[in-house]
């Protein structure tokens, strides 16, 4: 039998490389001998693609005869990274292509670098999307993503001879995506400004610009949606010889879907931004009351076929966008209309800074989208009647929950609009907490706690053990004999018994030892920075932003190399080599942030060129942090550095990546640290700093009764002197470092930096004097870490906010 196995793989081989030739001869028009990388991949990549098309047919055939009820996940960022590898994995082919792709004479690991990131998002929230598509596929669960096929995602990080962030533009789809199948067929109108008319109570929007989208499908399954003209450019002006006029309509609606905006955890009210929202949310909308009406059914058992989940508030503009559809073209009665549109959505907030929060102004909303804004007005109206009657007299409350804020000019609160939704989740059991009992507890108390619930996040097992990390999943796997848990990830506990295993820690040893050997080598080939692979490797990598405190990390690094200085050679010997890992983007508007970049590519240069610190310590910015660069950082990982502000970070995914290759957390009790110090144990855990229900009060000491540094922290407060005495350079730091020492030090660096720098002298202590221990402890958080796969989030919101279920498609007899 083995031989007619391997005859089978032979020919599956055969026709995956004859495939692959027939690309390269038909949809490349290219030869195979004279084939190079690009060419290579391009062919591999449609021929994987056709195997995911031919899956995904079967399984839209299936469902549309079906017709489950089906979840749509409006998310405005996507960030896929790249395909390839996943796919293949996922399709359980790579050995196959792998091989296929090595008798045409290419390496497949060659041929996965050809591939660019797919970077249409920021972080946390764009990625956790693509998780989410993982995931859902991954259950046959119907859900089906919507988002915009930006021409540029997030912009390319460079970092200048001075050490600073420059922006340069991410061109992605410069040589085409095999991933995205253009769909001239399915197209829809989208309205923008214009004018409302009443006739006999009912409304007419009319006038303004019309913009076509145009969808792109991609077999992870959801559609991008790409703007275009109505009619190509202006045929009247072209003729009449104003070339630029007849082309400005085309740019302008094309420029809808130019850019990904570059923010995170903070709100640009741009119009263009609203406008992007809009266009986005109609689409989509058409898009599944298309494929509902095909069902022949009254628009009142909407809410039994469709659940929309809207991530963040950026696509709330879909609730009165419905609205407008089921009154004004469904004719149907306002408050009937209302109770259908809130059983459709459901909202997930991902933040509690006030400065992510959506308002948009009203003028503007009055300008791009005017029936929608009488649309808000009305409800607010009956909203605020109801609101008065469980709280009569109450005018304060009532001005905290009106869906306009009476500021000048006023502005619309698109988070209240989306708390009308039926349910409203945050992304960890503290950031939930904080949703009820600080953002919406006017809300909580008004509409009772039923509605407010937790989904702690998730990220997909396939990609970030499978796939960046194949040697440890390969060895989980053997241990517990079975590779189902990539299925089931809380099966992942049975690999615990393993971490007493001598022969098994050796090799769960020796695994981190080579994923970091393996960075060290790219780390010296594209950056000249030679490290020692047996250093404690610590990473933070993530954006850039004061909440996350890379100050804090860059501070506690000038504390480490001051210390080292001040050593007497002799004792050396006895400080723990170490290397820190910085890597993320800066809003490029983000002066404080960017400042931070500066100030650690700088004092990095120092260290690292400094001859009395040698081995014992560097300190590495990773430019241009992207999916691709966190599967081969996070398995590389010795420390998790996850140290927001507490009750600032509303979950994190990074610190669940580091955490299942084996990372021990060092971090704030804060986010989804808590529960992933719950779940491996306090004692993997380096944890310090002040608690969520500490803070405010320790920012009203700073801001109005404040003692000075040297009283906070001494060793900050020195740190900080460092800077200011020119030793890293004469770039202008001091904004950045007042915001610590003279303006309130709003993140509490300071107060947090002395219990920061004592858990980092317990890890040190560890790593290098137990190492035996710390390896165990790894082992442990590893196999703890079953809670947060995407599948069981997923699964979460498909059962307790969804209401659908899995509909595998059945195997053929
Ligand atoms: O929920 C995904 C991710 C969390 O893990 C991060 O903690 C959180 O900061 C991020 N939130 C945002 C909010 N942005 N906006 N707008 O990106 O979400």
């Amino acid at each position: 039998w083995k031989d007619a196995l391997a005859a089978d793989e032979e020919k599956d081989t055969d026709s995956v490389t004859r495939h692959v030739v027939h690309h390269v001869s038909t949809t490349l028009a290219r030869q195979a001998f004279n084939l190079d990388d690009a060419g290579a991949y391009r062919a591999c990549a449609f021929s994987v693609r056709d195997e995911l098309i031919r899956r995904w047919n079967a399984t839209t055939s299936y469902h549309t005869a079906k017709a489950p009820k089906r979840a749509y996940y409006l998310s405005l960022e996507f960030l896929m990274g790249r395909s390839l590898d996943n796919a293949v994995l996922n399709l359980g082919m790579k050995d196959m292509v792998a091989q296929a792709m090595g008798r045409l004479g290419f390496s497949f690991e060659d041929l996965l670098d050809e591939e660019r990131d797919a970077g249409l998002g920021n972080g946390g929230l764009g990625r956790l999307a693509a998780c989410y598509m993982d995931s859902s596929a991954t259950l046959n669960l119907p859900v089906f993503g919507y988002g915009l096929r930006y021409d540029y995602g997030i912009f390319k990080q460079l970092i200048d001879e001075n050490g600073k962030q420059l922006e340069a533009p991410d061109s992605w789809l410069q040589e085409g995506s095999p991933w995205e199948i253009e769909r001239p067929d399915i197209t829809y109108n989208v309205r923008f400004f214009g004018n409302v008319e009443w006739n006999d109570g009912k409304a007419y929007w009319w006038g303004g610009q019309e913009v076509v989208a145009k969808a792109y499908d991609v077999p992870i399954p959801g559609k991008l949606w790409s703007a275009k003209p109505i009619g190509g450019f202006d045929l009247q002006s072209f003729n009449a010889g104003d070339y630029e006029k007849a082309v400005a309509a085309s740019q302008s609606a094309e420029t809808i879907t130019r850019v990904l905006y570059p923010n995170d955890n903070t709100y640009q009210g741009k119009e263009l931004r609203l406008k992007q929202q809009y266009f986005w949310c109609s689409a989509s909308l058409q898009d599944i009351i298309r494929r509902f009406k095909k069902l022949d059914l009254p628009m009142t058992s909407l809410p039994d076929f469709v659940a929309i989940q809207l991530n963040d508030t950026h696509p709330t503009i879909a609730m009165p966008e419905l609205q407008r559809v089921l009154v004004d073209e469904e004719e149907m009665e306002f408050g009937q209309a209302w109770e259908i549109v809130c059983k459709v959505f459901s909202y997930t907030n991902h933040t509690v800074l006030p400065e992510a929060l959506e308002t948009w102004p009203v003028p503007l909303f009055q300008s791009l989208l005017p029936r929608h804004l009488s649309i808000i007005y009305d409800l607010n109206a009956r909203f605020l009647q109801e609101v008065s009657k469980c709280f009569p007299g109450d005018r304060e409350r009532i001005r905290r929950m009106s869906l306009i804020e009476e500021s000048e000019p006023k502005r619309v609160r698109m988070a209240l609009l989306a708390c009308m939704s039926h349910k409203v989740n945050g992304v960890a059991e503290l950031h939930s907490g904080l949703v009820k009992s600080v953002l919406f507890k006017d809300q909580v108390e008004f509409y009772g706690p039923d509605k407010f619930m937790n989904v702690t996040n998730g990220i997909t097992p396939r990609r970030f053990v499978h796939q960046a990390n194949p040697e440890l999943s390969n060895l989980i796997t053997q241990c517990i004999g079975t590779e189902d848990w990539l299925k089931d990830f809380s099966l992942l506990k049975k690999f615990e018994p393993f971490s007493k295993n001598p022969q098994v820690q050796k090799s769960f040893q020796a695994i981190k030892e080579r994923n970091k050997l393996r960075l060290a080598e790219i780390v010296e080939n594209e950056l000249g920075i030679i490290l020692d692979p047996t250093a404690m490797f610590t990473v933070q990598a993530k954006r850039i932003h004061e909440y996350k405190r890379q100050s804090l990390n860059i501070l506690g690094c000038i504390h480490r190399y001051l210390k080292i200085k001040q050593t007497p050679k002799v004792e050396r010997r006895n400080i723990c080599p170490h290397v820190a890992f910085f890597a993320g983007k800066s809003a490029p508007g983000y002066y404080i942030a960017k400042t931070m970049i500066q100030l650690i590519n700088n004092v990095a240069r120092v260290v690292n060129e400094d001859p009395e610190v040698g081995d014992l310590f560097k300190i590495v910015f990773i430019p241009d942090y992207s999916v691709s660069i966190a599967e081969l950082l996070m398995p590389a990982a010795d420390v998790s550095v996850q140290i927001s502000t507490a009750g600032t970070e509303a979950s994190g995914t990074g610190n669940m990546k580091l955490a299942v290759s084996g990372a021990l957390l060092l971090g704030t009790v804060d986010g989804a640290n808590v529960e992933i110090a719950e779940e491996a144990g306090e004692e993997q855990c380096f944890l310090f700093g002040y608690l969520a229900e500490d803070v405010d009060e320790v920012r009203y000491q700073n801001q109005y009764n404040p003692s000075p540094i040297e009283q906070r922290s001494q060793a900050c407060a020195n740190a900080i002197q460092a800077v200011r005495s020119g030793m890293f350079g004469s770039g202008d730091y001091n904004p950045f470092l007042d915001t610590i020492t003279e303006h309130g030090d709003y993140w509490l660096v300071s107060n947090d930096f002395d219990s920061y720098l004592e858990a980092e002298r317990l890890c040190d202590e560890m790593f290098m004097k137990n190492h035996a221990e710390w390896i165990v402890k790894s082992m442990l958080t590893t196999s703890r870490m079953g809670k947060f796969s995407s599948d069981r989030a997923v699964a979460q919101y498909a059962e307790e906010i969804w209401n659908i279920e899995p509909e595998p498609v059945p195997e053929k007899k």
